[in-house]
């Protein structure tokens, strides 16, 4: 698929390993800390796509599928998938490839899409560079394929980026010459392969800051699908500037100021609103409604690790979902999970007992019900640029859609649970006066008054979301 069919897409981010076994267990023990393999696999995630589905989702991205280092190291062992050594053969820990395919024959049965998270910086060594034995790669089995060893110690040097190796002493992560047109033509021929194999729809690309951008074009070409990459930045510009060479990038430039508006009462809320400005800039990135949104993933600590205040939670939540951009969920941000830093923030799914009353699991449901309602009953949903409608120092309103039907009005703050009860006047909706609409996290329903106004009862620090109400009928949405 491409980026159009994935802009309107809505995405659950989960690790192999730690979301579902085979043998369906959620009580099989799980310690994040020893970073140890825990069981999960392909077969296990397909019996639990009801779970994932049934939440709004319509993609899975499923953690690096390909053969790893096996053994333990000082990190523990390669559960997460980013330490490959042979991108031809399947890690077996998950699973047979016949049992990948068959993941990626349930999801498209189902309509949805599959997401697969590919390295094409490095291939690991599990000790110091000067051990490396090469003959353990595949294909690129001779030290000829890579840059010779010096580590990253300077971020700003872009050229150190790219040329020089991430990792330390207990895990290397060699660095392939991907500048060398060879090596680039063997990643096309192994690319276009591997997608024709597994069925792929789409690609997560890692470490892509690391690898010179014109790697990117040719090896697309030849994917043939969709891909976001991963720049760890959160420099708009820098960040942007790879959506030249690929359809989309993490927006990491939004994860930093949304983190920080959100995670506690007293977090800025301009500062957010200004890098939503410059974002949606045209001078910035090429095309904003591309760009994959986020609150957590396996390399950042989660949100719940910050604060635990749960209407915080709710918000941010809110905001990925309803913003530009394709969102992002990452497994067990639903259930609340507060894992910190790498490994903390692997935490076994099961271990939740796949709880779907959890609040922020019904949440999530809710609405990507209202944002799928949203894109097939307003044909422009997608590419309407989110426009802040209201702010101020604890609040942000954000409308998405043009006036008439089918737009969503979201009333974000960051008041916490002991949020105070207020009524807030919310201008420019695009909603003609005595338009009914209704508030689908409380299925309150309310009345525009002149020029779109909107009261919205603020309590608890609970955000809100509004929707024409004849637009609701059918969905389901609130018993509608
Ligand atoms: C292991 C251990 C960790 C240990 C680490 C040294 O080794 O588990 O406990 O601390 C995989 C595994 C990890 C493993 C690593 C290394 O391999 O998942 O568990 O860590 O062996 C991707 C993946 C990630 C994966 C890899 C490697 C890459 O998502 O899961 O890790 O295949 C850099 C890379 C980025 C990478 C990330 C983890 O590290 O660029 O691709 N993620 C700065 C740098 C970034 C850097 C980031 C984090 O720090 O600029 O390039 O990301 O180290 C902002 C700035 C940013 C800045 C941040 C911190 O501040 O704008 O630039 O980012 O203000
Ligand atoms: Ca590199």
């Amino acid at each position: 698929a491409g980026a159009d069919e994935w802009r309107s897409r809505s995405i659950y981010q989960l690790l192999t390993d730690r979301f579902a076994r085979t043998d369906g267990s959620t009580t099989a023990e799980c310690n994040t800390e020893d970073a140890l393999y825990c069981g999960g696999t392909y077969s296990g995630l397909i019996k639990k796509l009801d779970y994932i589905q049934d939440m709004g989702f319509s993609a899975v991205w499923i953690s690096p599928p390909v053969k790893n280092l096996e053994g333990t190291t000082a990190y523990g062992e390669a559960f997460h998938g980013y330490w490959q050594q042979d991108i031809y053969s399947l890690n077996p820990h998950f699973g047979t490839p016949d049992e990948l395919r068959e993941l990626s024959d349930e999801l498209h049965d189902r309509g949805m899409y599959l997401m697969v998270d590919i390295v094409v910086n490095h291939m690991a060594w599990p000790g110091p560079a000067d051990s490396v034995d090469y003959d353990d790669f595949y294909p690129f089995n001779s030290d000829s394929y890579y840059h010779s060893f010096c580590d990253i110690t300077n971020y700003d040097d872009q050229d150190m980026v790219e040329d020089c190796w991430l990792g330390d002493s207990n895990v290397e992560l060699v660095d392939v010459k991907t500048e060398d047109e060879n090596i680039q033509q063997m990643y096309n021929e192994w690319i276009a392969e591997f997608v024709a194999n597994y069925t792929i729809d789409g690609l997560r690309i890692d470490t892509v800051k690391h690898v010179e951008k014109d790697f990117f074009p040719d090896f697309l070409d030849a994917a043939g699908i969709f891909a976001t990459g991963e720049v760890f930045d959160g420099d708009p510009q820098y960040v942007c500037d790879y959506q030249n060479y690929m359809d989309s990038v993490l927006n990491y430039p939004i994860w930093y100021p949304l983190t920080a508006a959100f995670q506690s009462t007293s977090g800025s809320i301009s500062d957010l609103v200004s890098t939503l400005d410059l974002i949606k800039d045209t001078d910035t990135c090429g095309d904003p409604t591309l760009l994959c949104t986020f609150a957590e993933n396996h390399d950042v600590a989660r949100f719940a690790s910050l604060t635990s205040d749960l209407s915080l939670a709710k918000n941010i939540l809110a905001f990925v979902l309803l913003s530009d951009g394709i969102p992002i969920v990452y497994a067990g941000q639903e259930q609340h999970y507060a894992g910190d830093e790498d490994p903390d923030n692997r935490e076994a799914v099961w271990l939740s007992g796949y709880n779907t009353e959890a609040p922020l699991y019904k949440m999530t449901a809710t609405l990507n019900a209202v944002r799928n309602l949203a894109v097939t009953s307003n044909s422009s949903y997608l590419e309407y640029r989110n426009w802040i409608v209201y702010s101020d120092e604890s609040v942000l309103a954000m409308r998405k859609g043009y006036d008439g039907i089918g737009q969503v009005v979201t009333v974000l703050n960051n008041q916490g649970e002991d949020g105070g009860e207020y009524d807030l006047s919310i201008g420019q909706t695009g909603w003609e006066e005595g338009t009914s609409i209704l508030e689908v996290l409380g299925c309150v329903q309310a009345t525009a008054g002149s020029e779109g106004m909107v009261t919205v009862a603020m309590a608890g620090g609970e955000p809100k979301v509004y929707f024409a109400e004849d637009s609701l009928r059918g969905s389901g949405i609130c018993g509608r």
